[in-house]
């Protein structure tokens, strides 16, 4: 069995990033997922993935190392898991091709966060125009994913619907060469699957969010965490409930915090319902501020000591070129190449 999935080094990871994957990946390094059976794990830096919002080469450059530095302070142990910056391994981008050449557009039509990414917004009235590797950015994932045989991808919610298509592609494939080169791969999720933003609590937390205020990132002090915490939407109807529909603001908190707790937002409830909204406020900021400082501090640590990161980063693009070299054989072999 493999485990993979990967981030795009698209700013510094936010708390949406952190517990809908990061720290499901950092448990699935001593967690079995089926009882007596152990599994690789590999994590991607997914820096071919951050060239479909344009940015500027240092800048990419810089934040591909920040964040294996981020994901190592989060717990990713390089003795348990593969971490590895997605360009490193060419063979990605092989079979995203080969891949392509037989994913009907109108399946990539479909996908839903294409179109989130660019839609009109009061600090970006005017998005950008549609390119291409926006629109096949699923089709890449799928590369990603079913180049190492993976079994079960841990993701948040938003990305779900491309793991449906990474199935369907793989399906297909299989279908039109006549051979099971590929087998289905299973999505995990965290009960925090979809961290809503600080600033609108019906949009997803995205670090790439023009407005800082709307997410916590795993670099942030504990003023900027308290402050954030204070300024984020509530509501005037009383007691704390969990209602996503009704009370967006106030449920989107109870979620960070239960999933901090690790239990179940109903069941945070019964610890939270008396509060008002600051005592709510003030519980979800210590809460916050306790899984954050650590990782914040030790990234520093990291970002001082960058040889080390990227000795790591080297190790894992090893032994991930040799696992995809293997792979892209046997698929080129199937496909006639
Ligand atoms: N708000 C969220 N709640 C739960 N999970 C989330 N993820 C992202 N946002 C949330 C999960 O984090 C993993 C890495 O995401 P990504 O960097 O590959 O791309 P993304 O999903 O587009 O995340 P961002 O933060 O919104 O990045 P930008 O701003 O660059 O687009 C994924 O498993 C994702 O589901």
């Amino acid at each position: 069995m493999r485990v993979f999935s990967g981030i795009q080094p698209t700013g510094v990871p936010q708390l949406g990033n952190y517990l809908g994957s990061i720290r499901n990946w950092v448990q699935l390094q001593t967690r079995e997922l089926e009882p007596g059976r152990r599994h690789e794990q590999y994590i991607s830096v997914v820096n071919l993935h951050a060239l479909t919002v344009p940015r500027d080469p240092q800048r990419l450059r810089r934040e591909t190392g920040e964040m294996a530095a981020a994901l190592l302070a989060c717990g990713i142990d390089p003795r348990r898991s593969v971490l590895f910056r997605q360009a490193a391994v060419p063979a990605h981008t092989q079979l995203m091709w080969a891949l392509a050449c037989l994913t009907p557009v109108g399946w990539l039509n479909r996908m839903t966060q294409w179109k989130s990414k660019l839609q009109a917004t009061p600090e970006d009235p005017a998005p950008p125009a549609l390119l291409t590797g926006l629109l096949t950015y699923p089709v890449l994932m799928a590369a990603d994913i079913l180049l190492y045989q993976a079994t079960h991808v841990p993701v948040g919610d938003d990305q779900v619907q491309h793991l449906e298509l990474a199935r369907d592609i793989a399906a297909h494939f299989n279908k039109t060469y006549k051979r099971r080169v590929f087998r289905a791969p299973t999505a995990i999720l965290t009960a925090s699957r979809r961290v809503m933003s600080l600033r609108d609590p019906t949009r997803k937390m995205s670090k790439s969010d023009p407005v800082e205020q709307s997410r916590i990132t795993l670099a942030d002090s504990d003023d900027q965490i308290r402050a954030k915490i204070q300024r984020a939407p509530t509501d005037s109807l009383g007691a704390v409930s969990f209602d996503p529909v009704a009370r967006p603001g106030v449920s989107n908190l109870v979620s960070i915090y239960a999933a901090l707790r690790d239990v179940a937002p109903h069941a945070a409830v019964a610890e939270l319902g008396t509060l008002n909204n600051a005592q709510l406020k003030g519980l979800v900021t210590d809460a916050v501020v306790a899984a954050v400082a650590p990782i914040r501090d030790e990234t520093r640590r990291l970002l001082r000591d960058p040889e080390h990161v990227e000795a790591v980063l080297r190790a894992g693009e090893d032994t991930a070129r040799a696992a995809a070299a293997e792979s892209w054989a046997q698929i080129a072999e199937c496909i006639g190449l």
